[in-house]
């Protein structure tokens, strides 16, 4: 079975956001947002320490809920890593949890026989030499934005994370870069795929990993397209697989209720899989590495749907 025939046959996935910005608990962008700098924001990752972390639970909730594959963020925009880099000190290995998150990850989904996802930003709020753009924490520091910032250097450090992330952990079925608007990620005036060197890096990807499923968000095609927080309206030529959030927001965001219930996420991956699409839904573990009831409610509903449904 070729990747792409797994992707269309499989349909429903987990995606995981989770970082420290799980700990601030009122979205994943909240760095951009409060345009905190670097000092600031060091408090979450002072204090990561994520004690209900058990990815085993993760995947038997995805599995329960019908889901066939999980997707987990490496490193969002923030630039923070959930692995022991060689490449920066800004890891997990740097707070109080202090060990790598994504080996567990992987064998818990290994043994409950869900694919393995890795989602990795290819914007950085951290690294020196990723330029300060409109949606940048530092956009408003004049001082910031006058020092020089050489994308190149960027790029040899994404390069760098990509390989470690795919030489570590085995087989990783897919991977989900994240992402290249122009007029968003770009108000400095990049140029996309040129930025991220996006032939060599999926040249590379491929060469590591020669039966993942690459997303298209560095700018350049690759096997599937992701619209985010809509269902197309028809069948999209390519696979395609919709992201979707269960309340609006990525990351774990405490005081946000405004949640979809569970019949609308269950005609949301029934709408996408009549139009050949998949379902990527979304959870946001908390600081603590737990799923929260409102998800669980969710993801159990789902589950009870699909069993009540299933024909084998
Ligand atoms: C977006 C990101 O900016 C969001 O935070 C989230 O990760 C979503 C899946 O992609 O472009």
């Amino acid at each position: 079975m070729t990747a792409t025939e797994w992707f269309r046959r499989d349909r429903f996935g987990m995606f995981v956001h989770w970082g420290v910005y799980s700990l601030a608990a009122r979205h994943e962008w909240v760095k951009s947002r409060e345009r905190m700098t670097d000092a600031e924001y060091q408090r979450y990752v002072d204090r990561f320490d994520p004690d209900l972390f058990y990815p085993r639970e993760w995947a038997r909730s995805a599995r329960a809920a019908g889901m066939r594959y999980v997707v987990l963020t490496t490193k969002h925009h923030d630039g923070f890593c959930l692995w022991d880099s060689a490449l920066t000190d800004y890891t997990v290995a740097n707070t109080p949890h202090g060990r790598d998150l994504l080996a567990p990850f992987v064998e818990a989904c290994r043994d409950e026989g869900l694919k393995v996802g890795f989602y990795h930003s290819l914007i950085d709020w951290h690294h020196p030499s990723f330029p300060i753009d409109g949606i940048h924490p530092q956009r408003d520091d004049e001082e910031a934005k006058a020092a020089p910032r050489d994308i190149s250097q960027y790029r040899e450090y994404l390069h760098g994370q990509v390989r470690e992330l795919l030489t570590r952990y085995g087989t990783i079925d897919y991977l989900f870069f994240d992402f290249s608007y122009p007029g968003t990620s770009h108000t400095w005036g990049g140029k996309g795929a040129e930025d991220w060197g996006a032939e060599e890096l999926l040249a590379m990807v491929r060469e590591l990993q020669p039966d993942i499923l690459v997303n298209d968000r560095a700018g350049i095609p690759g096997d599937f397209v992701t619209p985010e927080q809509y269902q197309p309206s028809g069948p999209m030529g390519t696979a395609w697989e919709a992201c979707q959030t269960l309340n609006g927001s990525w990351g774990y965001d405490r005081d946000n209720f405004d949640y979809k219930s569970p019949e609308l996420l269950v005609r949301m991956l029934v709408d996408g899989v009549s139009k050949d699409g998949n379902l990527l839904l979304n959870v946001g573990p908390t600081g603590r590495g737990q799923i929260d009831p409102e998800a669980e409610t969710r993801l159990a509903a789902i589950g009870e749907w699909m069993r009540l449904h299933e024909r084998s």
